[in-house]
């Protein structure tokens, strides 16, 4: 046996696949479970699928103790740094492995961490090789069957996969619990839980008849804080029969939610892990939007059963295969249940904001990724919500009965198996005879195509002709661009607001267009007279448009076009004409003309309007999507010109706002959608109001009489945004009320980070001291220091490079305790490129600071090596 020296990170290439050389049919798992010294005893029955005697496992940070083939102590192996090579193997064996490992030293949290005083696991997408030597790869499918051993005082419950069969105590004061999954899984899916929780149950049956019993484990005293994701798990098991026709496939579910975890949750088979962001929530510590965020997630988890557990990926560069369309599940889910032009719009929101800036930065990818240093670096925007837009634009071509045909047979050919994304196109093309050859172009290119759209109207021949050109710019790792396949969704307005019928060449024709070429021409006919285009509706596609239109073209698709996203979205285009004129010239004074205040003001008095959507027709472009319109960033010209639109609106509409946010007082609080949707657009008003006289006021009012969190957060914000004088009193007053309760001090943390004064980082520097703080928890970091990186345009990218220093500082910590957070939170250093030369120098300083680090773990290596390059 041999060790090997550190070596730099190496990538690995989609093209390189290779099955696998052996598999594992069963493989029974003993854990021996010690905070500093846990014995994990694995037995393996591996087969040999290729003609080869050595067989190659994964493995890291783990203490070998024995290694033993069909009993037999074996010697034929290497010890590598990254795992075991293990020789001369017979056709079929018993592999038997017993490892040693430190799941209190583990702050990485990947494989078996403790989480507060609870054990817990997280396996996607490598981290069972930090459990014990294993062939740690999506295609090679066990059952599990894990054996849970510790003390039963501290550690009453001991969970994992399947159902439970069997049970015991030891003299020693500890006990065990063993548990069978019936279902083959890749060890990605593995999970084990132990620890003292309150448990919420409650039962399903499912149409067929089978009894599922649901439990959610939540820290003890936080049971009044779990049953809207209960709620959640009933309403998702019940969707997924009544849209899909999927049923759940085994006996018991189990939601388990701790403090201390990487991302949102994991779709672990029958025992899901979830960040407890996702999980608590009542109406004094959660808002309306972590309550929906909670939704999405238990949703999300759930339909990953099939989506993902069921059908799993062949290898990691197919992950948009399970992510993408369980995203596509989960939005098409909440859209069911609530507002499905209020969900459309905030899912673009993302596509058309962060997804289209990581389409323009180094670490650019096609939904299907070709070369990946550090899988955990992919789990992205462009592979989840771009993922699930090329879903969705798959969803339009088909409609939804063929799309339900194509996933039955989706279904029927790789149920229990792993797969890849092609296997997924090819079911939908079989299964419904669209040609998507050309489309498959989605899963390969990467970057946002912009489609530039002219029309010419002929009042002679009466025909409409709009001319559409695609172009995709060239990406970091991808330069050749190559036209694609584009559903692009059209409607043509009479001036009395109804739509043509559309018809080529005589023949009426759908609204979804297929724009295939780099530029191609349409021409309608019968159009008596001049329309109004409503182009890309429902966003058809993830691209951007240009169309040169009038504000009165704008003005009136916002009154009168028939799809609620399309009003908004001519809102929002009509804004965009303004804000971009005045960043063009930051010395000129905002002002608006009366037509477009006017457009405002009508859709906030249109009683035919439900309250939710009025708030997002008012809810502005962010500072980062305006951002991404160019190739190099005013930052502080952006804030300035935002800030400056919102007053002026603020001003124009000083009265219909007031009367707006008193008519939506409320007595009591419930989640139901509508009430949802008036909070929503009382709180927007207040957003408005808080930069009017009566601005202080108001907003002290608010937070001294608001009955629930959502009403609490939109008053602090609102006293933040606009620094209001009694932005002070109002934080003071939270943290004295919850500074004992880390995941409610979250939002108090997140309103530091973003705070616009001129002081903000000092602040920051301070709150890092706050009892509640912890740079040991990836939830505190994020909405501390994500917060400022990510909202806090003008303090992060001040002039002084503080803001970059600081960044660089917590990334240098944490790339030593948990390089898989300080990854994320390193993206918007990536961007340098799109700031002026002083800033580019200072970000870049940081970025060499980091490359020159000897310990540099390779989710850093990975993004900052991309970055810096040439
Ligand atoms: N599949 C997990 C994400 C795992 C991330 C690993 N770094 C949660 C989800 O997408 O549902
Ligand atoms: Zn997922």
């Amino acid at each position: 046996m041999t060790q090997q020296a550190t070596t730099q990170p190496v990538a690995k290439y989609r093209k390189d696949y290779q099955s696998p050389s052996h598999t594992t049919s069963d493989i029974e798992l003993y854990f021996e479970l010690h905070d500093t010294a846990t014995v994990v005893t694995a037995t393996s029955q591996v087969k040999q699928l290729k003609d080869s005697t050595t067989l190659e496992l994964d493995g890291e940070q783990l203490g070998l103790q024995t290694l033993q083939v069909n009993g037999q102590d074996w010697t034929e192996y290497e010890l590598l740094e990254n795992g075991l090579t293990i020789h001369q193997l017979p056709e079929q064996f018993e592999l038997k492995i017993v490892t040693q490992i430190d799941p209190e030293a583990n702050t990485a949290l990947e494989g078996l961490y403790k989480s507060g005083g609870a054990f817990c696991t997280q396996c996607e997408a490598e981290g069972f090789r930090r459990i014990t030597f294993y062939q740690d790869r999506p295609d090679v499918l066990a059952r599990f069957t894990t054996t849970v051993e510790a003390d039963k005082t501290t550690y009453p419950y001991l969970l994992s996969n399947g159902n439970r069969v069997d049970e015991g105590s030891l003299d020693n004061g500890r006990h065990w619990v063993k548990w069978q999954d019936p279902h083959p899984k890749p060890a990605y899916l593995f999970a084990l839980v132990a620890g003292d929780f309150d448990v919420l149950t409650d039962n399903y049956t499912t149409r067929s008849g089978r009894e599922v019993a649901l439990e959610i484990f939540v820290d003890k005293g936080n049971l009044d804080r779990a049953p809207h994701a209960m709620t959640s798990l009933i309403n998702s098991m019940k969707w997924d029969e009544e849209r899909f026709g999927l049923e759940y496939d085994l006996d018991i579910y189990m939601i388990v939610a701790v403090d201390f975890f990487n991302m949102g949750a994991m779709e672990n088979k029958g025992l899901n892990v979830f960040n407890s962001k996702y999980v608590l929530a009542n109406e004094k510590t959660a808002t309306d939007t972590d309550y929906l965020g909670i939704e999405a997630v238990i949703g999300h988890e759930y339909f990953h059963n099939w989506t993902g557990n069921r059908v799993t990926c062949q290898d990691w560069f197919q992950l948009s295969l399970k992510e993408g369309l369980t995203v596509f599940r989960d939005q098409e889910f909440s859209s069911d249940l609530g507002s499905r032009a209020v969900n459309r719009i905030n899912n673009v929101r993302i596509i058309r904001g962060p997804q289209f800036a990581e389409d323009a930065s180094p670490m650019s990818h096609p939904i299907r990724p070709d070369k990946v240093i550090e899988m955990n670096n992919f789990y992205t925007l462009t592979v989840y919500e771009k993922g699930s837009e090329v879903i969705r634009m798959m969803h339009t071509l088909l409609g939804e009965e063929g799309f339900q045909k194509g996933m039955k047979l989706y279904f029927e050919r790789h149920d229990g198996t792993a797969a890849t994304c092609e296997n997924f196109v090819a079911a939908m093309e079989d299964a419904s005879s669209v040609d998507l050859k050309q489309f498959r172009l989605w899963y390969s290119q990467s970057g946002t195509p912009t489609l530039d759209v002219t029309s010419e109207y002929d009042e002679a021949s009466q025909t409409f002709a709009l001319t559409v050109s695609q172009n995709t710019e060239a990406t970091h790792e991808q330069k050749e661009k190559q036209a694609l396949h584009i559903p692009f969704d059209v409607e043509l307005y009479k001036h009395t607001g109804k739509a043509f019928k559309l018809i080529i060449d005589g023949k009426p024709v759908s609204n979804v267009l297929n724009v295939t070429e780099s530029s191609q021409t349409f021409v309608f006919e019968g159009i008596e007279s001049q329309p109004v285009p409503s182009l890309l509706r429902e966003f058809s596609a993830p691209v951007k448009l240009n169309y040169d239109y009038s504000d009165e073209e704008l003005v009136f698709l916002m009154r009168h076009a028939t799809n609620d996203f399309a009003r908004w979205d001519a809102g929002q285009m009509l804004l965009a004409k303004y804000i971009k004129s005045f960043v063009a010239d930051t010395s000129k004074a905002v002002v608006l003309p009366e037509g477009v205040i006017d457009a405002f003001r009508g859709v906030l008095l249109d009683s035919s309007l439900e309250p939710a959507f009025i708030a997002e027709m008012l809810t502005f472009p962010s500072h980062n999507e305006v951002s991404g319109w160019y190739k190099r960033v005013d930052v502080d010209g952006i804030a300035k010109v935002l800030k400056a639109i919102k007053q002026v609106i603020a001003q124009a509409l000083i009265d219909e706002l007031s009367a707006t946010y008193y008519s939506l007082t409320q007595d009591g609080y419930s989640i139901e959608h509508t009430e949802i949707g008036q909070r929503s657009l009382r709180n927007v008003c207040l957003g408005f109001l808080a930069y009017t006289e009566q601005g202080n006021t108001l907003v002290e009012k608010q937070y001294d009489t608001s009955s629930n969190m959502t009403d609490t957060i939109a008053a602090m914000s609102a006293a933040n945004v606009a620094q209001l004088a009694c932005r002070e009193s109002l934080m003071a007053d939270y943290s004295d009320k919850w500074k004992h309760d880390g995941l409610v001090m979250d939002k108090w943390f997140m309103l530091q980070g973003t705070n616009p004064a001129s002081n903000a980082l000092e602040v920051i520097r301070d709150s890092m001291n706050h009892e509640a703080f912890s740079l040991k928890n990836p939830n505190r970091i994020r909405s501390l220091v994500g917060a400022f990186l990510n909202n806090n345009p003008v303090q992060f990218h001040s002039k002084s490079g503080e803001g970059y220093q600081f960044a660089g500082e917590i990334l240098r910590q944490l790339n030593e305790s948990n390089p898989q957070v300080a990854s994320r939170l390193i993206d918007p250093l990536l961007k340098f490129r799109l700031y002026d030369e002083q800033r580019q120098v200072l970000i870049k300083q940081e970025l060499d600071g980091l490359k020159s680090l000897d310990n540099l773990a390779k989710d850093l290596f990975e993004k900052v090596t991309k970055a810096t390059e040439e």
